[in-house]
């Protein structure tokens, strides 16, 4: 890595962590100790944007003061319980995010990837109890290039060779739909043992990959005329980053299933939730499913806090408007580096054009130079995606510094 960081502290924290950490990310070479609405700071000061949010976990910006106020309140009250007992705050919780989203049933889980896995083992118990199907047959159907985290579940649904290659044998009883193809999602559905598609509204991971008009609509008539349950992965696209609540949103789509993380602490603590009706969440006995965190008191006063940040201070509306001014900003800077401006709301990616297969990582390095925080993937784009609070101001602001950043691949 070639980055100068002589005279800094910098240079201590990245040894540590290479010496001491597994060495399962590559993450930009900057060192984070305080963070503030849309801001970060390293440890010599340098103040920056942050373009990442925490992979959409920081959509109410960082350690927004009524969410942390919630979180030290609770903490010093009551953190854990188990769910061997009850505690005063729980019950409080499932009635607030219930009537939120318009489920009749939550089930608190802690990361989006436990979600996932919680919906999963929904569906297929669903399958056998409500929809006939033979005992250990149930499929559930994924579109290709679907990111829901790292478990041997999740990399089993996976089609990138670096999730799931050596970490074999996988799940059986899942398989695989190209996205934004109902044909082929319809054609799947033909196999009686099919429980569940579950999908991202937008695919994240993939590179903010965003499907054509009434896909989602066309995935609810289909699960309807087959009987199969839909489960949406909000993890990444929910609670406003989109520009509506959900993404599921812009189409007035209703999942049977909905999975929410990241965001729903507003990056506080994991906390994640799978919402259903009860013909559904009912099927699950006690014994059946549970986590010792999930549903903790202090993880559910600090959910129902970042709900209703989100809702008071009209973030969905400000994702979308300046979304909106992003996009037209970065289209308009007409460079030709610039192949591609694509998303929804807040949740933006760019396509990297540059011979240099490094060249979009280059770019990061320099838009951090220049204070600006923002992580490659898959080596040619870019995800733009600043907390919700972001002011037009600032907007325009970090336009220019991206404007100034591009001189070092020209
Ligand atoms: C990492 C990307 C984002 C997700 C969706 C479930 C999960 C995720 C749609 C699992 C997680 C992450 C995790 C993060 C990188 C990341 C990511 F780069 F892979 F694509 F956000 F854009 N469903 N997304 O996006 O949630 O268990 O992690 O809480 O470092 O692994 P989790």
């Amino acid at each position: 890595m070639t980055f100068n960081t002589a005279g800094s502290e910098t240079a201590k924290f990245l040894d540590l962590e290479e010496r001491y950490g597994a060495h399962n990310y590559h993450p930009l070479p900057v060192v984070l100790q305080k963070g503030s609405g849309v801001f970060l700071w390293d440890v010599d000061g340098k103040r920056y944007y942050d373009f990442l949010s925490g992979y959409s976990a920081i959509n109410q910006g960082h350690c927004h003061p009524r969410i942390i106020n919630v979180l030290v309140d609770q903490a010093q009250k009551l953190t854990l319980t188990s769910r061997a007992f009850h505690n005063n705050i729980l019950g409080e919780y499932c009635e607030y995010i219930t009537k939120f989203f318009g489920y009749e049933k939550v089930l608190p889980m802690n990361t989006g990837v436990e979600g996932g896995e919680t919906a999963i083992k929904l569906a297929r118990k669903w399958g056998y109890m409500n929809k006939g199907i033979a005992d250990n047959e149930a499929k559930i159907i994924f579109a290709e290039h679907n990111f829901w985290g790292r478990t041997l579940a999740a990399i089993s649904s996976s089609t990138d060779p670096s999730s799931y290659t050596n970490f074999g044998p996988y799940m059986p009883g899942f398989e695989l739909v190209p996205f934004n193809n109902l044909p082929a999602l319809e054609k799947s559905f033909q196999d009686k043992n099919v429980a569940a598609f579950m999908v991202e509204p937008i695919q994240g991971e993939a590179g903010v990959v965003i499907p054509d008009d009434n896909y989602l609509k066309g995935v609810r008539d289909l699960c309807d005329e087959y009987n199969v349950l839909f489960i949406a992965d909000e993890i990444q696209t929910g609670l406003a980053r989109t520009g509506k609540m959900l993404a599921c949103d812009h189409e007035n789509v209703r999942p049977d299933i909905l999975i929410l993380g990241k965001a729903l602490s507003g990056g506080v603590l994991p906390v994640s939730a799978v919402l259903a009706d009860d013909e559904i969440m009912l099927n699950l006995k006690p014994g059946e499913h549970g986590s010792t965190y999930g549903g903790n008191p202090l993880a559910c006063k600090v959910a129902m806090e970042a709900l209703q940040v989100l809702k008071d201070e009209n973030m969905a509306e400000n994702a979308e408007q300046m979304g909106e001014l992003l996009r037209n900003e970065l289209v308009n800077i007409n460079s030709s580096i610039i192949q591609s401006v694509r998303g929804k709301g807040l949740l933006n990616a760019i396509v990297v054009n540059h011979p240099d297969p490094n060249a979009a990582w280059n770019f990061c390095i320099e838009l951090m130079k220049n204070g600006l925080l923002a992580k490659p993937t898959h080596g040619d784009k870019i995800r733009f995606a600043p907390p919700l609070i972001i002011t037009k101001e600032q907007i325009l602001d970090c336009v220019e510094i991206i404007k100034r950043s591009l001189k070092v691949l020209e």
